[in-house]
């Protein structure tokens, strides 16, 4: 578009002359006399900048809403940065910032992306195609991020990166236009009646046009993109599950004590720690969703629908699921009384063997709709244990950021190794052919949980007044079960605590410990037992590679 057009555009005057100069007509009036000063032009090159910025990427949330919400440029590059993330980088973004580690992740993208607008701004200013050119240069990062997401849909996914950076490139090239003097002096043409000036009103209205069309945009970007999960949460809120072939018995009253402060024993889904690598979480409409088995030693593959699953015999189990992450003291545990299909009676079916009975497959591995990976040892699978591809929690369907409508839990297991929610797909084959999503990231490919104990109060630095004190807490050695929990106060002696009774030895268990607290700063520590005999280890390690060990210390005040 030319100059003209925009004059005209903007109502502002007739059509100038016809020129016969290549360099498009400005009239003299609506041209400020004299050129913004160069602190000026640079200050408005940077918001240029920004704004064109801002217009990408709303454009680009527009274009996402329609097609595909997870293809838009920074879910699509955030996704990517995480996938490329070392393990003690996660291991530090997820002690430092905890499940707010997306959020912040998004907030880095935005911040980059902000300097790297201004940045194009102030070249712009200079260089006007090349400033402008480059910001199609992000666009073309952002769209091969989106195509190159494992569960990228196909070449559709590139388009809300490049629609951005269109949008962007034009509008900087526009608004950087305006600041510059009407005729540059090396190509001056007389009858133009150029002046060094610059289009001060041209330059106002663009911007506040292209911000206005660009918050619109992106609100109705965002509304578009939440309805793509219409049908999965209408799917979902029509899930009836059959009651289990196999209920959990209540849980034993006397196993969750009432000690205010200590963690309940079953943890409400919406306080349930959520860890997935998933910037937007799937949203599945379990009418579409299918389960392919398939693999090595894998007699009779199958695609299973939701509808099968519900049809066969569920089982209802209390189980604590633990992430490897957890610190030692940390929050990544919950408890959960999980309904389910028995994974080890639907493999048996398919033909699968465990390893210990000739089976050629020591590794399961679950992949989800988003594309991780997990892998599993089959013997655990089939051990007799109550791995479940679990449909509900806590008596209803699977909410949708814990795997709706089917995900693995495996008793025992890190969840990194044996939890994979959203699951599409289970292949059969061996450690050896295959790595899964983690373990190529430094995790160990197997982790069974390690033996831990949790002071859940007094709270770190509380300052209880003299007297008896409650500690509490959970300690768990799932599938080992927990025979012991101790406390020491500072170098004292280890005294055993009051252990809750146990539900499954699949769950963590509580425990409680009196203590006449005396005045003055002590330290409390706790260690369990498991039931191999096993006494939770002194030893620190950090949670990479297979889980960190050591024992959780509390330091309080009594007063
Ligand atoms: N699809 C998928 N499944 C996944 C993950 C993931 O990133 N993607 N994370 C795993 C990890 S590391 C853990 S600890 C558990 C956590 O399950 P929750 O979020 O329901 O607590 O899910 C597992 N399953
Ligand atoms: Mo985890």
């Amino acid at each position: 578009m030319g100059r003209r057009g925009k004059i005209h555009y903007f109502g502002r005057a007739a059509n100038p002359p016809p020129s016969r100069c290549r360099i498009p007509h400005v009239t003299q009036d609506r041209r400020d006399p004299a050129p913004p000063r160069p602190a000026t032009a640079a200050v408005l090159a940077a918001l240029s900048g920004l704004l064109a910025g801002c217009a990408a990427l709303a454009a680009a949330e527009l274009a996402a809403g329609w097609l595909r919400p997870k293809a838009g440029p920074v879910v699509a590059v955030g996704g990517a940065v995480i996938d490329r993330t070392p393990a003690a980088v996660k291991d530090w973004a997820v002690r430092r910032f905890g499940t707010d580690d997306k959020l912040v992740l998004q907030l880095g993208i935005l911040a980059v992306l902000a300097l790297a607008a201004v940045l194009l701004g102030l070249l712009a200013l200079r260089y006007r195609r090349t400033g402008s050119a480059g910001v199609l240069v992000f666009g073309a990062v952002g769209a091969l991020a989106a195509m190159s997401r494992p569960d990228a849909s196909g070449p559709l996914d590139a388009l809300p990166s490049l629609a951005g950076a269109v949008a962007g490139a034009l509008l900087l090239y526009t608004l950087t236009g305006r600041l510059r003097p009407a005729v540059a002096p090396a190509d001056h043409c007389d009858d133009t009646g150029g002046t060094p000036g610059w289009d001060r009103r041209g330059f106002v209205l663009t911007a506040a046009a292209a911000a206005t069309a660009s918050a619109a945009a992106g609100v109705l970007g965002r509304r578009l993109s939440a309805l793509h999960g219409r049908d999965a949460a209408a799917s979902r809120a029509a899930v009836r599950l059959p009651a289990p072939a196999s209920p959990a018995p209540p849980v034993p009253r006397a196993a969750a004590p009432r000690v205010p402060g200590l963690s309940p024993f079953l943890t409400p889904n919406a306080d349930f720690y959520r860890v997935d690598t998933a910037l937007v979480v799937p949203r599945i409409d379990a009418s579409a969703w299918r389960l392919r088995v398939h693999g090595k030693g894998v007699a009779r593959p199958r695609t299973l629908t939701f509808a099968d699953l519900l049809d066969r015999p569920l089982v209802e189990r209390d189980i604590t699921l633990t992430c490897v992450s957890n610190e030692v003291g940390g929050p990544y545990a919950g408890n959960a009384r999980w309904t389910g299909v028995r994974l080890a009676d639907l493999l048996a079916e398919c033909g699968v063997r465990p390893p210990s009975r000739g089976g050629p497959a020591d590794q399961l591995v679950a992949r989800s709709v988003d594309g991780m990976t997990l892998g599993t040892p089959v013997e655990d699978v089939m051990d007799g244990r109550d791995a479940l591809l679990a449909v509900g929690m806590n008596g209803e369907p699977l909410p949708f950021d814990h795997g709706f409508p089917v995900r693995m839990v495996v008793p025992g297991l890190y969840g990194y190794v044996s939890a994979c929610k959203w699951v599409a797909e289970i292949e059969l084959t061996t450690f050896d052919a295959y790595d899964a999503y983690w373990v190529r990231r430094g995790w160990a490919r197997r982790a069974p949980v390690k033996t831990q104990s949790r002071i859940d109060t007094p709270r770190p630095f509380a300052r209880p007044s003299a007297g008896m004190v409650m500690v509490a807490g959970v300690a768990w050695a799932q599938h080992r079960g927990i025979d012991k929990v101790e406390v020491r106060v500072d170098d004292g002696p280890w005294r055993p605590a009051r252990l809750a009774a146990e539900d499954s030895r699949d769950t963590w268990r509580q425990w409680s410990f009196p203590w006449k607290a005396e005045p003055g700063t002590h330290t409390l520590t706790v260690r369990a037992t498991d039931r191999t005999g096993r006494v939770q280890t002194a030893r620190r390690t950090r949670t990479v590679p297979d889980g960190a060990s050591g024992r959780h210390s509390v330091v309080v005040t009594v007063e």
